[in-house]
């Protein structure tokens, strides 16, 4: 993959940074785009020295505008029950890594749901968020209607769909559409590289079970969402960094988790 492409990755310490780079399309996703996200997240998946992929984009006017309406404009009906951004974004939700969005500036549409299929959401000052499809004559396709709902409830995200309105990074996390606020006197990179140091400090199998039983369970009913959970539990009591993380408690050290 193309370093340089419509997508940017660095590698650096548990990390991938995976950068959109269309700003001067404010980082709008055309297909050309989501083919090439798809493939850094194959590699990060693959990646056993990788704990957690921040996604951001390129320069501080987008995180990701949505999708590429002049790609959009040509579509046919058919073409919406294709797999798309929605198995992509269904794709991020399950990665075996954590996953951080840092929304700067606009993450409207499909770049909202970019951000929403991440496991943490954090926004700066000039974060916008945004469901705007209605304004287009659509309405949000790549889980949009229903990773919002789950996340605010059916009110707000039907408010937010309806009247296309943009909230700003403060209002998002009051309602709980982002976990973290930077203030002023912290980056955005900084933030994260906060909350990713926590995540990297865990096992990666841990990160993978809990991701996995957070996501699938939701969508569970309780009892057998309990099972879920349980059943997870076993599996991680199975692992070698169980017996590490547990035993570097007892002995008063931090843990060195290995993946086993
Ligand atoms: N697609 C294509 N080009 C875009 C997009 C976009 N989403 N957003 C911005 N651009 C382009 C503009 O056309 C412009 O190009 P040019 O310089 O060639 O004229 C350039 O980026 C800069 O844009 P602006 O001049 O408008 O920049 P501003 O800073 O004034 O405004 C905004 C930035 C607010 C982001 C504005 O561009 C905007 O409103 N963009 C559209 C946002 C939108 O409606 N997003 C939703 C798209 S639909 C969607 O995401 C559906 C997803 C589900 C699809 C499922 C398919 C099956």
């Amino acid at each position: 993959m193309s370093q340089e492409g419509n997508v940017r990755i660095k590698k650096e310490g548990g990390m991938f940074w995976l950068t959109l780079n269309r700003p001067g399309a404010r980082n709008a996703l055309d297909t050309a785009m989501l083919s090439e996200i798809g493939q850094a997240i194959d590699e990060a998946e693959r990646d056993d020295t990788i704990k957690v992929v921040m996604v951001k984009g390129e320069g501080e006017k987008s995180f990701a505008s949505g999708a590429d309406i002049k790609q959009l404009y040509d579509k046919q009906p058919l073409e919406a029950l294709l797999p798309g951004m929605q198995a992509l974004y269904d794709k991020i939700e399950s990665l075996n890594k954590a996953t951080i969005a840092l929304v700067d500036g606009y993450a409207l549409g499909g770049g909202c749901e970019l951000a929403m299929a991440c496991d943490i959401r954090i926004a700066s000052k000039k974060a916008k968020f945004g469901l705007p499809e209605l304004n287009l004559g659509i309405i949000p396709g790549a889980g949009g209607t229903q990773r919002m709902a789950r996340m605010i409830g059916k009110g707000r995200t039907l408010d937010m769909i309806l009247t296309g309105k943009m909230i700003d990074g403060r209002e998002a996390e009051r309602i709980g559409l982002v976990n973290y606020f930077v203030q002023e006197e912290e980056s955005l990179i900084d933030k994260a590289k906060t909350v990713a140091g926590e995540i990297l400090k865990k096992g990666p199998v841990a990160i993978q079970i809990a991701k996995m039983a957070v996501h699938k369970g939701y969508d569970m009913d309780e009892g057998t969402a309990m099972w879920l959970e349980k059943l997870s539990q076993a599996v991680v009591f199975g692992t070698e960094d169980k017996k590490e993380g547990t035993k570097a408690f007892i002995e008063k050290r931090k843990a060195k988790f290995q993946n086993r």
